[in-house]
């Protein structure tokens, strides 16, 4: 994935798709431990829903100031600290849904010069374009996890 507009249309794909593959696996299906050290679907739907509002942040932010120190997460310790493997599954599919329309929306309306700003995540200085493109490639690796074998 290269660039920002191939991104976009992995994630209008990805938004199409994924509901119908979320919603054929059961609860307890979606609950179950996939090996040692490894999140649930559960646990990794709710490491999305990290990513989403952790991102979120960021895409917003970034368009209003330049030079912007923003914070990491510690995403093991984020999925524990909520709990995510005690949700029902349905209900961590309507957030993560609804947030990622959301961002979707978002991402559609980033004015062109404002791909380019700049802030340190964890540090490190990126642009708002490689963390909209960086968010859509963790994504589609998470969502393979979830489609994945059972
Ligand atoms: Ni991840």
């Amino acid at each position: 994935m290269s660039s920002l507009s191939e991104a976009l249309e992995t994630f209008r794909a990805i938004l199409e798709e994924m509901p119908a593959t979320l919603q054929a696996l059961t609860d307890r299906d979606a609950g179950r431990q996939r090996g040692p050290g490894k999140w649930s679907r559960k646990e990794i739907l709710g490491h999305l829903i990290d990513s989403a509002s952790n991102n979120h942040q960021r895409f917003v932010r970034m368009q209003l100031y330049e030079g912007l120190d923003l914070p990491g997460y510690s995403q093991d310790e984020w999925v524990a600290t909520q709990r995510y493997q005690k949700r029902p599954w349905q209900e961590l599919i309507d957030l993560w849904l609804g947030y990622n329309r959301h961002l979707w929306h978002v991402m559609q309306h980033v004015p062109g010069d404002a791909l380019g700003r700049t802030a340190t995540v964890s540090g490190t200085w990126v642009t708002l374009e490689f963390l909209m493109t960086d968010y859509v490639v963790h994504l589609e690796h998470h969502v393979r996890q979830i489609a994945g074998p059972r």
